[in-house]
């Protein structure tokens, strides 16, 4: 398989996180992609035209990020990170659903924030992805009793991975203070092989 990635995208790192977990990571070649460049071939592969991409063996690519992942968690012959039913499984693509809401709204507000020109720049919407960032996390602090570091699922590693980068783009967003078992299972999970293997460098 090859795996078309940006090395500082957030929903790249899930994949990477998944592949380790699943025991894939030496089965994938890392193909470098920058997805901004105007003459990337990357839109021939994706049409969304965003990284992560996968090329499996027999050449077809997967996108986006929870289809990539859910493809690996089915060659996966461990213990599975998307539980098959019920309650387990509903419970770990909603956490899922907040890794990547947080995830959505803060490339928003970067893009917005660092990449916009100065004399367009929208101080409401970027008030508006900080804010869904936040609510992102409540919500997961919310769940963090049921959070697991040990037989953790694709909610974990999105929620994870959502952090990491959080930390990693806007070190000031001080998300700890009122989020204390949220902060508490993040400073565990990151001590996890396939976590600490992955995290953000500058
Ligand atoms: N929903 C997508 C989001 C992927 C995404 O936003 N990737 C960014 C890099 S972090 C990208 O390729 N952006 C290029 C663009 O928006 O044109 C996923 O989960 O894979």
């Amino acid at each position: 398989m090859k795996l078309r990635y940006s090395p500082t995208s957030p929903y790249v790192r899930k994949v990477s996180i998944t592949a380790i977990e699943a025991g894939l990571d030496g089965k994938i070649e890392r193909v470098t992609t920058d997805p901004w460049a105007a003459e990337t071939d990357l839109r021939q592969n994706n049409p969304i035209g965003k990284v992560p991409c996968l090329i499996t063996d027999y050449g077809e690519a997967i996108y986006d990020s929870p289809v990539i992942c859910e493809y690996l968690d089915s060659l996966n012959m461990g213990r599975k990170l998307f539980p098959a039913d019920g309650k387990a499984r509903l419970r770990a693509l909603k956490l899922s659903a907040i890794g990547d809401g947080a995830l959505d709204a803060g490339v928003l507000r970067l893009i917005e924030e660092r990449r916009r020109p100065a004399e367009l720049k929208w101080d409401w919407w970027t008030q508006r992805q900080h804010e869904t960032v936040l609510r992102c996390l409540t919500a997961a602090d919310h769940m963090a009793d049921e959070m697991s570091t040990d037989q953790i699922s694709i909610g974990e590693i999105t929620i994870g991975a959502a952090i990491g980068w959080l930390d990693f783009r806007f070190a000031d967003l001080g998300w700890r203070t009122d989020r204390p078992a949220l902060a508490d299972w993040y400073d565990k999970i990151v001590d996890r092989p396939s976590f600490a293997a992955t995290a953000p460098k500058a």
